[in-house]
């Protein structure tokens, strides 16, 4: 065996036995498991190792997908529940029919996208069990629009690295900055098949409090790390610029950025 492979298997050994084993844990976890404080802590002090055991052990794993019959009865709303600008509200006024995504940055050919423009391309409908940090989980079914392939429509340029998700709405008083709230991930989620900017769930309209009209579906991470209200997506080079420079809003306030479950 030579030299390179080699170091992944020792390294896949020890990742089966340490890290792999905690994310794996979190995986088959139910709702009073989330809520233990060692799982929170573990999920912090292994993050970066969870980004590689994703990576280098578990590849390009699916999350866990479920029945039609495993939805919860209500899926909780968190955090912000509608955004307070004017121009998010013009929009609901209109039914979003004016609504844009746009997608613009490190690309070749910027977009901007209806929300018919994205139902008519590559979709995919999943049921999945959201995981927030605070402590609760939710199943839900989410339909939209595959990030990967528009992205790819858009065609990166060779320095863009990550993709910033920019949102509607702010955390009014905020003491850290603007209170907007964003996300970023890297290009290997968001070319994962089951990333996808989703504009229904549970086979209704996506509701406003959910994140309407538009919010990534992420869903091999933490309930923070999926943008509702999604503005505008920009692909950049590195996150350092925005916000506080940690590469979201909760990130900026502690949490860590890849978030991994
Ligand atoms: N734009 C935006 N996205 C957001 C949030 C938010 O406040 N604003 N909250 C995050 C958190 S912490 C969670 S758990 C989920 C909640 O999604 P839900 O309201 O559909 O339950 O959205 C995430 N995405
Ligand atoms: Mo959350």
């Amino acid at each position: 065996m030579n030299a390179p492979s080699r170091r992944l298997l020792d390294r896949r050994r020890f990742l089966l036995g340490g890290a792999a084993a905690v994310g794996s844990l979190s995986l088959a976890g139910c709702d009073a498991l989330s809520t233990a404080p060692w799982f929170k802590r573990a999920l912090g002090s292994v993050d970066n190792l969870t980004l590689d055991a994703q990576r280098s052990v578990i590849g390009d794993r699916l999350a866990t997908e479920f029945t039609e019959a495993e939805i919860s009865p209500r899926f909780r709303a968190n955090g912000n529940t509608q955004p307070q600008s004017q121009e998010w509200i013009d929009l609901a006024l209109a039914q979003f029919e004016t609504y844009r995504l746009v997608v613009d940055g490190l690309v070749e050919t910027p977009l901007s996208l209806s929300l018919a423009d994205l139902r008519a391309l590559p979709g995919r409908t999943q049921i999945t069990r959201h995981d927030c940090v605070e402590g609760w989980s939710c199943i839900g079914k989410w339909t939209g629009a595959l990030l990967g392939p528009i992205i790819d429509q858009a065609g990166l340029k060779p320095e863009a690295r990550f993709l910033v998700f920019h949102c509607y709405d702010a955390f009014p008083n905020d003491l850290m900055g603007s209170g907007q709230y964003y996300e970023s991930i890297d290009l290997a989620d968001a070319h994962h098949p089951q990333t996808i900017l989703a504009y229904e769930m549970n086979g209704q309209t996506l509701p406003i409090p959910n994140g309407a009209p538009l919010r990534l579906r992420v869903e091999r991470h933490l309930g923070y790390k999926h943008a509702k209200f999604i503005k505008r997506i920009e692909a950049v080079a590195s996150f350092a610029p925005f916000g506080r420079g940690e590469g979201g809003y909760w990130e900026d306030r502690g949490y860590e950025w890849y978030g991994g479950i």
